[in-house]
């Protein structure tokens, strides 16, 4: 396939920026009083309003024209039907099949998956009961009162993002927690306030061979056994979540309490696999299946609607157009909400490593940029942080503003303070402020004529920042499961324009690797590998001041 930006959809688009490059989004509503309402759309509890982008109904025919070129639905079928899309690991890509609550037969080399992915539910669904219930005893006979979720990158971001968006569902008496990183502080400070008798680990690793992981994992395993003393503890208080029964089994893991799933379900994409299972123990199973219901819910609607009406196809394109026509580097997520604080961070995954690719998927090297930087915090924090640079810095910054009408904190007046400034931010970094009304404000408040000319350009702001504001009654398991996956789709759609594989990651493996060498040469004080001058040198004063 030759590269998309050689298409003439593609150079349309050129083209049609190269026009609106001065255009203002405050002079298309003076001229179509109908924007707000044609932009807008609601789906699977879900309403997003998109009027605020730099965009013209000809830009979105546009890009919906540089969709149809690169056979986005077609792709999108091709996905939803289980072909191996993910070409350089020869893999289907089937987190939709996870959530596939109409059970629709999705065929993998010949087989139906879905009775796989319902076993495996089913299985989820009585160990959770077992121990919700305190039918599940840890070794001494206790009920388990704590969960750790020993696991890293897709086997940590996701189910640690859910769990505190769905904190308000979670009980007092059944805590979870994640540990991630192979720095010992994680673990400990996480054990220090743990009983031994009432914890419960969960390993989840998709390998099973992960170092971090099996790191973490071998010592809570001693300090379970420190507490314990017995060997037979292990498989009341250690569960795995694992495709490689093999290598579970070899830790001391009983092969009846491993979770499985495929390899057709990428790390990034699993935690509606029993990757999730920390997410069922902490909200209950049922809780659970409305996560995969309002996932399901955008699943089909993003499998079915035509472009024009399909929210993560048109986010998607909407961030082609800033990455790839207005020259945007990076793009914001804000939610207004402090229970999706791990969103951003869950998102930069979910995004960088899916779309941060350099060469098509036939190996071909783009000539145009992919993936963008994903950032964000939750509102108001960001306000009093980096906003300024969103508002006055030299760079565009498209955004996504995401908040709720009911909060399930509605402490007095909390909640329409906070989303006071979720409207007002969007409505100050599309309208902007220009020199002369900063002028003319000054002067009204009776800055010497002087001063006010120094002020004015420092007060301007040039406004024309493009936004995209998502609501929701309320964040339930429902509305968060249908939020993930519109992004998983946008994902999905900016993949499949920029023709890269959103569903390797060999940048990660790369990591994987390195480290291994160079913990040998710190094991053993010995460089035998060939290293550049620098790391030779960070390596002899790493090793000498270790000895000293
Ligand atoms: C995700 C990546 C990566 C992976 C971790 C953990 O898409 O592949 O983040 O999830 O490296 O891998 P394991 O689950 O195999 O331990």
């Amino acid at each position: 396939m030759s590269l998309v930006n050689h298409t003439p959809q593609w150079q349309a688009l050129q083209q049609h920026w190269d026009e609106l490059r001065t255009a203002r989004i405050t002079d298309f509503f003076a001229a179509d009083p109908q924007r707000a309402t044609a932009m807008r759309l609601s789906v699977a509890g879900l309403y997003l309003d998109y009027s605020k982008n730099l965009i013209t109904p000809t830009t979105l025919k546009l890009l919906a024209a540089l969709a149809d070129a690169v056979d986005l639905s077609g792709w999108t079928q091709r996905m939803f039907n289980g072909a191996a899309i993910n070409n350089t690991e020869d893999r289907a890509v089937l987190h939709i099949a996870l959530r596939n609550r109409s059970n629709r037969p999705i065929v993998v080399d010949g087989a139906d998956v879905m009775p796989l992915i319902n076993q495996v539910l089913a299985r989820m669904e009585h160990f959770v009961g077992r121990v919700r219930t305190g039918d599940w005893l840890g070794h001494t006979g206790r009920r388990i009162s704590d969960v750790v979720n020993i696991g890293i990158g897709g086997s940590n971001l996701g189910p640690k993002m859910v769990c505190a968006a769905l904190a308000p569902y979670q009980r007092d008496d059944l805590r979870v927690h994640f540990v991630s990183n192979i720095d010992g502080t994680h673990l400990v400070e996480t054990l220090a306030r743990l009983n031994p008798e009432t914890t419960l680990f969960i390993v989840a690793s998709k390998t099973f061979t992960t170092q971090e992981t099996m790191t973490n994992a071998t010592s809570a395993r001693a300090w379970l056994l420190a507490a314990l003393g017995d060997q037979t503890a292990v498989a009341r208080h250690f569960v795995a979540v694992s495709t490689n029964a093999e290598r579970v089994t070899a830790f001391g893991i009983d092969p009846n309490n491993m979770f499985g799933f495929w390899d057709w379900v990428g790390g990034r994409y699993s935690l509606w696999s029993a990757i999730g299972l920390p997410i069922a123990l902490a909200v209950g199973f049922d809780r659970f299946v409305e996560l995969l219901e309002g996932a399901h819910a955008m699943d089909e609607h993003f499998r079915t609607a035509d472009i024009a009406h399909n929210m993560p196809a048109l986010l998607g394109l909407l961030g082609v157009w800033y990455a790839n026509f207005a020259g945007a580097r990076t793009h914001a997520v804000l939610p207004y909400d402090q229970s999706l604080r791990f969103l951003a961070a869950y998102l930069q995954q979910g995004d960088m490593e899916s779309n941060g690719k350099r060469v098509t998927r036939d190996g071909v090297a783009v000539e145009y940029s992919t993936g963008p930087v994903v950032w964000g915090e939750p509102g108001t924090d960001g306000q009093h942080a980096f906003y300024q640079l969103i508002h006055q810095g030299t760079q565009l910054i498209p955004a996504d503003f995401i908040g709720a009408i009911h909060s399930h904190n509605e402490l007095r007046d909390h909640h329409p303070k906070f989303m006071a400034n979720f409207f007002a931010q969007t409505e100050a970094l599309m309208r902007g402020r220009t020199t002369a009304e900063a002028l003319a404000e000054l002067q009204a408040s009776g800055v010497a004529e002087a001063q006010a000319q120094l002020l004015a350009p420092h007060r301007t702001f040039p406004g024309n920042r493009p936004t995209n504001s998502i609501l929701m009654q309320r964040l339930t398991p429902q509305t968060l499961g249908a939020l993930i996956a519109l992004y998983e789709h946008r994902i999905f759609t900016q993949g499949i324009i920029w023709g890269v594989n959103s569903f390797d990651q060999w940048g990660v493996e790369l990591g994987k690797q390195l480290a291994s060498v160079i913990l040998d040469e710190l094991q053993t004080g010995k460089l035998t590998a060939p290293h550049d001058p620098s790391t030779r040198a960070l390596l002899e004063y790493f090793i000498q001041q270790r000895r000293a």
